[in-house]
């Protein structure tokens, strides 16, 4: 693999239901679609999960396109990076804009399977051939309308329901899911709304048979994630606080979380999320792959990430109408009626590209030269 060129382009794409969090609201996403090429014409795609706005962590699409362009393309360059397995050490100089780097690095793995004749997910050394899904469901203007978006998604047969939380917006909500569901695999993710301070909420939360906590506390509050470990027998399971196999290893050590949630974005690619999950396999420390509201093309990359024999959970990865009206990949990720994702067979991450799609959604485009 030669590489030749990097290609950015930004679509935008409208959710076809607005997502909340903790720390705000999303209606249309503003996606950076990364291609590489290599000197012989072939092309790999990645997706760029830094959102629209600096709330989830430090990353946004614009400061993601300005570290890509100025400094990514840069280093590649300079290390003559041919291996997908290498570009992740090549951007070790650039601190912490991981999902910048996630972007290039996915498609450059991409290309190399591409390259390869092989499906993604094999040439990664994924083993699993069928995705466990779950859902990540906004929060909602009432517990009603809470209600009417997990009756359907249970009916549908996702395997796990997380829900979103904040102050305020937390006990009374899961308290009434869990009341008309009593078996189902239920969470909540609170993306860091909370504080040790918080413990009292905690408390009661962990009275319902949940899975898992994910990411009360703030990303960087390790210490105090043990603490509150320590006080609950729900498992905590850290997302924001993850961006390195060593931040998951001293994670681990301090007793932080029982559940690593693994998003490629945010660790930067596939090598350090294969990293991680190999870790956690070999510790008995389960694994799953959230979201970041991916269009397909990042979608397909969870998928494949998802492959390794450390996801044992059911993911956030699910259907692509759950998302967009039409997708940018054909066919959509469909989910089966058990909650399964079947892993394509296709060469790359294994769906077609409907680049017709992406220019008519283009709003913005540069080439670098590597
Ligand atoms: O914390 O997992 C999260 C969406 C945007 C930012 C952060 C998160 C989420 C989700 C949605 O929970 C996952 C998805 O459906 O893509
Ligand atoms: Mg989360």
């Amino acid at each position: 693999m030669e590489l030749e060129k990097l290609d950015l382009r930004e679509i935008q794409l409208p959710l076809v239901q607005p997502f909340e969090t903790s720390f705000g609201r999303t209606y249309h996403r503003r996606i950076l679609i990364v291609r590489a090429f290599d000197k012989s014409g072939a092309v790999g795609y990645g997706e760029c999960t830094a959102p629209e706005d600096p709330f989830f962590n430090h990353e946004t699409i614009d400061t993601a396109w300005y570290i890509t362009t100025k400094f990514i393309s840069r280093l590649l360059s300079d290390a003559k990076v041919d291996r997908a397995e290498d570009v992740n050490a090549a951007l070790e100089r650039i601190r912490g804009h991981r999902m910048a780097k996630a972007g290039v690095e996915t498609a450059i793995w991409d290309l190399e399977a591409r390259l390869a004749g092989l499906p993604l997910w094999k040439h990664l050394g994924g083993t699993q051939t069928l995705i466990n899904s779950g859902v990540s469901i906004g929060l909602q203007a009432s517990v009603e309308a809470l209600q009417e978006k997990v009756a359907k998604e249970v009916e549908a047969g996702y395997q796990r329901i997380k829900l979103k939380i904040k102050p305020g917006q937390d006990v009374e909500l899961t308290a009434a899911i869990r009341a008309k569901y009593p078996e189902i695999m239920l969470s909540v993710d609170a993306n860091s709304a909370y504080r040790l301070d918080d413990i009292d909420v905690m408390r009661e939360l962990d009275k319902y048979n949940l899975l898992m906590i994910e990411q009360p506390l703030q990303p960087g509050d390790l210490v105090d994630h043990a603490k509150l470990q320590r006080e609950i027998k729900t498992a905590v399971c850290l997302d924001e606080s993850i961006t390195t196999l060593t931040d998951t290893q001293q994670a681990l050590e301090l007793g932080s979380g029982k559940i690593i949630n693994i998003k490629l974005g945010r660790v930067g690619g596939h090598t350090e999320a294969r990293a991680i999950q190999d870790y956690c396999a070999d510790r008995n420390i389960p694994v799953w792959c959230g979201g970041m509201l991916e269009s397909g093309i990042g979608r397909a990359h969870n998928i494949a990430m998802s492959t390794h024999r450390g996801f044992t959970l059911p993911g956030d990865v699910s259907a692509s109408k759950r998302y967009w009206e039409e997708d940018i990949i054909t066919p959509p990720v469909e989910v089966s009626g058990k909650g399964t994702i079947t892993v394509p067979e296709g060469v790359g991450f294994g769906y077609e590209v409907n680049e017709p799609r992406i220019e008519s959604l283009v709003v913005r485009r540069e080439e670098v030269q590597l």
